[in-house]
């Protein structure tokens, strides 16, 4: 597993580069709890079929860790600390993006066959989503404020 690039604090976001199994047949790619993905698998979600133009997520998560995987096909994800925004391109399924921290995060540029496989370390929780950015400001500032202490 190889980290590639680091958020503001070192464990908001990182692509991992994930191993591929390939012989004359094609490819495999075998990801494992405990080895690739650094937490218990509750959930695993995909997106596909995403309308021309349309943009997804606005929200942060509380206490959710997520590994995004363009399986098929492409989009950007808009990343955000509250202090300053990354753009980073899935567009292999060798590549994960893992999001641990508190991070804004917006999906855009969907290719028509894009198919985004999310595994997520938690049930689906409403609770979990913060979906308004003051609101994300308030508490990336409240985490820090915590952080010092
Ligand atoms: C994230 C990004 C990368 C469920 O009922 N169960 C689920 O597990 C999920 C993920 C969603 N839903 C429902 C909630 C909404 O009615 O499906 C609908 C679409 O969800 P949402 O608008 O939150 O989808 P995105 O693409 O904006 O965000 C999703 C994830 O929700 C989010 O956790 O980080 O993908």
């Amino acid at each position: 597993m190889k980290f590639l690039l680091k958020g503001k604090r070192m464990e908001d976001y990182k692509l991992i580069d994930f191993q591929i199994l390939g012989d004359e047949r094609g490819s495999l790619i075998a990801i494992e709890q405990g080895y690739d993905v650094p937490f218990d698998i509750k959930r695993v979600y995909y997106i596909f079929d995403t309308k021309d133009g349309v943009n997804r997520g606005f929200h942060a998560h509380i206490n959710l860790k997520q590994i995004c995987i363009a399986v098929k096909g492409s989009c950007i994800f808009v990343l955000d600390d509250g202090y300053k925004r990354e753009e980073i391109k899935l567009a292999n399924p060798n590549q994960g993006l893992l999001i641990e921290g508190l991070i804004w995060r917006e999906m855009k540029d969907f290719s028509p066959n894009c198919i985004l496989v999310v595994l997520a370390s938690e049930h689906y929780s409403e609770n979990d989503y913060i979906r308004d950015y003051n609101k994300f400001k308030e508490f990336v500032i409240e985490k820090e404020k915590t952080e010092k202490y």
